[in-house]
């Protein structure tokens, strides 16, 4: 690497943070079954722990998301929360409320057409609003399984109408250093039609809602052929990105760690948001958040392996030529414009980050040194045990 290469990589690494997510730690899978590991996060002391562990070799997770109903029980207080949190050297990030698993939620929350499920739903945004001003966090990240199944069963108009409304009634409630995220999803747990299904779908709503509300974009949340860059693209141009959600697919919501299938979109998402920076003399203010599930790799490896690669990207695309790009696209010159991508795609930035963590003696090796510190087998033995004392039989959320 040129100087003037690392000294980019390393002021990339230094502005870089992604958000781990509680429910990553926990026993998770599919919906055909889950295979439980003796090392899975039982409660969010457990979690906060383990994404403090992860934070502690990677020195770029300070952040992690919350469940509501998983991670916080009524009555509990979420000024101690944020404290344990600080006691595992991390922070508590984006509040995610549970919209889906209440039994009442079967026909929809916002999309419901009993008023009394939309207020219940309500209700549990405001108290999630609230653990969020309580324990500081800056985001509220919405995620709604509401849809319907078959052609006919509701009305499509209607459920539009009442998810504007509850938007718009959440919003009133954020404080001036909230932001409310609004996440689509194209299909799944419905299967004809799905209330917000898309960026368009979400953008509107978060437009009608008002100003801090903003789209969040799970990368897994796509048809198998949508160009994602692209939307990110125009979102940042209309100043409507709130964050990500990152995650790899081969088919749909898969969940996978980012980058196993495919590094190169991830890479691509990157440079559209430098190359932004870089017209605009700003970064736009983005949550990175990782959303994964992980079903046959240990959690915090997984967890360790996603940061990684998403820190590596993020490096790769902060290293392209932005004025040779510009030439080459002046010019229409299409391969030297595609090379420059690939240039910077395939640079070996190992030096760069072995001077950055050096810097801020972080360990060389991050994947190698959880593995050697004993923590898993140590969290293994110890929950193991802990599960038979409390007679707990392993089990978790959908996620
Ligand atoms: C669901 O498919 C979405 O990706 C959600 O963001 C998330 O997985 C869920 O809210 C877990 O809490
Ligand atoms: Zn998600
Ligand atoms: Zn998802
Ligand atoms: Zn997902």
């Amino acid at each position: 690497m040129t100087p003037k290469l690392l000294r980019r990589a390393r002021e990339a690494l230094d502005s870089f943070a992604i958000e781990t997510p509680s429910w990553g730690f926990a026993d998770t899978g599919t919906r055909f079954g889950k295979f439980f590991q003796d090392a899975a996060a039982i409660d969010l002391n457990d979690k906060l722990a383990d994404a403090g562990e992860v934070n502690r070799v990677t020195g770029c997770c300070p952040t992690v998301a919350v469940h509501v109903l998983w991670d916080f029980k009524a009555g509990d207080d979420p000024k101690r929360v944020a404290k344990l949190a600080r006691q595992h050297g991390v922070q508590i990030g984006a509040i995610n409320p549970n919209l889906f698993q209440d039994q009442c939620y079967k026909w929809g929350s916002f999309g419901h057409n009993d008023p009394a499920v939309r207020e219940h739903a309500l209700q549990h945004c405001y108290d999630s609003i609230a653990i969020g001003q309580a324990v500081g966090s800056e985001y509220v990240s919405l995620w709604f399984a509401d849809g319907t199944n078959y052609p006919g069963q509701g009305s499509i108009r209607e459920r539009k109408a009442y998810f504007t409304a509850a938007l718009q009634a959440c919003h009133e409630k954020l404080s001036a250093k909230q932001t409310m995220l609004v996440e689509y999803k194209p299909f799944e747990p419905a299967f004809y039609h799905t209330d917000i299904a898309d960026w368009g779908m979400s953008y509107l709503l978060c437009k009608k809602a008002g100003p801090r509300s903003k789209v969040l974009v799970d990368t897994g949340h796509h048809y198998s052929a949508q160009n994602i860059e692209q939307i990110v693209a125009w979102l940042l141009d209309e100043d409507m990105l709130g964050g990500f959600h990152f995650n790899d697919r081969r088919y749909a919501d898969d969940d996978l760690t980012l980058g196993s299938i495919d590094p190169y979109q991830a890479f691509r998402i990157f440079h559209e948001i430098h190359f932004f920076a870089a017209d605009r003399g700003r970064m736009p203010k983005i949550a990175y958040m990782i959303d994964q599930s992980h079903n046959e790799k240990p959690k915090i490896e997984a967890t360790i392996q996603t940061v990684l690669m998403a820190q590596e990207l993020y490096v790769k695309a902060a290293l392209v030529d932005h004025a040779a790009l510009r030439k080459a696209q002046a010019k229409n010159n299409v391969v030297d414009a595609e090379l420059e991508l690939k240039k910077a795609f395939f640079t070996d930035v190992a030096p760069a980050f072995a001077a950055w963590r050096k810097a801020n003696k972080l360990p060389a090796d991050p994947l190698a040194d959880h593995r050697k510190s004993g923590y898993e087998r140590q969290a293994a033995t110890e929950r193991k045990r802990r599960r038979q004392e409390l007679g707990i039989v392993q089990g978790g959320g959908y996620a």
